[in-house]
Parts: structure tokens; C-alpha cells; sequence
């Protein structure tokens, strides 16, 4: 069961349905509450709507495709595939690489606050950012999981948790500025409840150049996560409140070559089967704050 969320010019967002036969035919829900349907509320209004496309998920305009939800909350976690210990280690400019591996084994996962009510946070067809004052930008495709108040698994999606990877590799006390920016972080394009909590997601991305031509694909699975989603979920709300509604981007398992770095004009997408596609253009983070992109913004 997939949960999308729209919005019509000048009205208030709205949710649907995908049907799961149907994978294209968008039922619309009664409430606006997506913590409720989560939770299992179903009741329609009789309004279905044909997506354009079954995993992108794009509706007919002038009707709006935004993130599934407006997380009060979005966390990170780091270092939870070997590729990315990895990267990380030979990023590092300074003797504080064994950072990385220490967090990679040790019995603590690396957890850090992405972002706060959607102000950093895009949906689907929407730019992400690249900061003016980084060189090295590289877009972090992760599963996002929408997390009850007590850490409770209740849906996934897709996020990009878009990095500054100079920034952070210049220090690792800088990881807030190489993470936190205008359009750092996507969501989208639905929440999947998945049947089986205990499946592995694949997980794909494709960086096309400004002339449509692949930049660079690859894909994983969260198969090679070093840690499980609940052990994830459980530290986070460990001794801390986290709000309901809240989404935990599990980390990256795929980091692109060191002479990867999205410019704006590219596209990021990225695939998870079951859930849907991300598709995002990248664009200058200092042209992306909220104001100037309140057309765009998640809310
Ligand atoms: O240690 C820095 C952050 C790592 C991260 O975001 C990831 O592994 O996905
Ligand atoms: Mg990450």
C-alpha cells in the first residue's frame, strides 16, 4: 500500500491512495492526516486520479505531487554501509579518520538532525540544492523510514540526503553545514507499508547531465547495512522525543567517484521497487531558500 500526497492550486494538500493492482490509479482519502492512514485509517471520497506514471508517480497537471509528509522531525544515519566507511575515511583531510571506523563497528550508530518541519526538506520534481561555498556535492540515496513516537516502523520512502562531502571532509566538526542547506534533503515519491518489514529494499540511482546523458548509476541493497531498521529506530528515540511523523534516513550505501559532484542542471533519481522514483533537478541551494521557493517548498 502506497500513500502519496498532492495538492491542487490554491487548496490545501490532499492524500491518496495508489491501488496496489492498479499501479497508476490514485484514490483519494477523506482525511489530510497521514499519521492516521499510517496508522490505518482508509476511509475515500470517491475522487481517483491517474498518475502519469506508476513510479514516478507525476499527476495530470495542474494538480501538484509533494513529499508524502512534513516530517517534524528528520534524522540521519551515518556510516551504516561499508562503501560509505569507506568514502568517508578517504575524504578526510585530517587526522580524524578513524572516526569512521570506529562508528562503523562500535555498538553506537553515527545519528544527526537532518532537518526540522520540511524547511530544508523538497518533494519529487523539485531542485535540490548545491551550496555555493562546497565544490563536492554528491546526492545520498537512502531509505527513509517514517517513524512512530516510540520508534515504531510505519512506512517507508525515498530520501536523498544531499552532502557537502568537502565540507565534511575538512573537518568532521563541520558535518551540520555539509548537511543542513536550502534543499539538502528529498522526499519522496510515496510512503510505502510494507507487508514485510524483514524484505530487503533495492536501491538505484541514476545522475543524468544537463543533456540527459548518465553522469554516473549504480545500485544496492539495504541488504548490506551493517545495522538493522528497528536497531536504527531504537536509538533514535532513545532518551530523546522524538515527534511522530518523524523519518530516519538509514545512510548511503552508494557513493559516486571522487570526480562526481552534482552541478546544477543535472537530474538525480533514485529507484526503490515497491516504493516508486525520486526524480529531482539539482539547482543553487542560495536560490532555493524558503521565500523564493515557496512554490516549490514541501508545505
Ligand atoms: O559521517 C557522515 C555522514 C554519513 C552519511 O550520511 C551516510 O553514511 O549516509
Ligand atoms: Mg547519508
Amino acid at each position: 500500500m502506497r500513500i502519496i500526497r498532492f495538492r491542487e492550486p490554491g487548496n490545501e494538500p490532499r492524500l491518496g491512495l495508489v491501488e496496489p493492482d492498479a499501479p497508476t490509479t490514485v484514490v483519494e482519502l477523506d482525511t489530510d492526516d497521514v499519521l492516521a492512514v499510517l496508522r490505518g485509517a482508509r476511509e475515500v471520497t470517491g475522487r481517483t486520479i491517474e498518475a502519469l506514471d506508476g513510479e514516478t508517480l507525476e499527476l495530470p497537471p495542474p494538480l501538484e505531487l509533494l513529499a508524502p509528509l512534513v516530517p517534524p522531525e528528520t534524522w540521519a544515519a551515518g556510516v551504516t554501509y561499508e562503501r560509505s566507511r569507506d568514502a568517508r575515511v578517504d575524504e578526510s583531510r585530517v587526522e580524524a579518520r578513524d572516526v569512521y571506523s570506529l562508528v562503523y563497528d562500535a555498538e553506537r550508530p553515527e545519528l544527526f538532525i537532518k532537518d526540522a518541519v520540511g524547511r530544508r526538506t523538497v518533494g519529487p520534481g523539485a531542485a535540490v540544492g548545491v551550496r555555493s561555498d562546497a565544490s563536492w556535492t554528491v546526492p545520498e540515496p537512502e531509505l527513509a523510514l517514517v517513524l512512530d513516537a516510540g520508534g515504531e516502523l510505519l512506512g517507508a520512502t525515498i530520501g536523498n540526503d544531499v552532502t557537502a562531502r568537502d565540507v565534511e571532509g575538512a573537518n568532521p566538526l563541520y558535518l551540520p553545514q555539509a548537511k543542513l542547506f536550502a534543499a539538502a534533503c528529498a522526499l519522496g515519491p510515496a510512503i510505502l507499508i510494507p507487508e514485510d518489514w524483514s524484505l530487503p529494499f533495492e536501491i538505484e540511482l541514476r545522475l543524468l547531465g544537463p543533456d540527459g546523458g548518465v553522469v554516473y548509476e549504480a545500485e544496492t541493497s539495504t541488504a548490506r547495512m551493517r545495522r538493522s531498521f528497528d536497531e536504527l529506530a531504537a536509538w533514535v528515540v532513545r532518551e530523546n522525543p522524538v515527534p511522530a511523523g518523524s523519518v530516519l534516513l538509514t545512510g548511503t550505501g552508494l557513493v559516486p567517484p571522487d570526480n562526481v559532484a552534482l552541478v546544477p542542471g543535472q537530474q538525480v533519481e533514485i529507484r526503490i521497487p515497491g516504493i516508486g522514483k525520486l526524480v529531482n533537478p539539482v539547482g543553487a541551494a542560495a536560490d532555493l531558500l524558503p521565500p523564493e521557493r515557496s512554490k516549490t517548498h514541501v508545505r
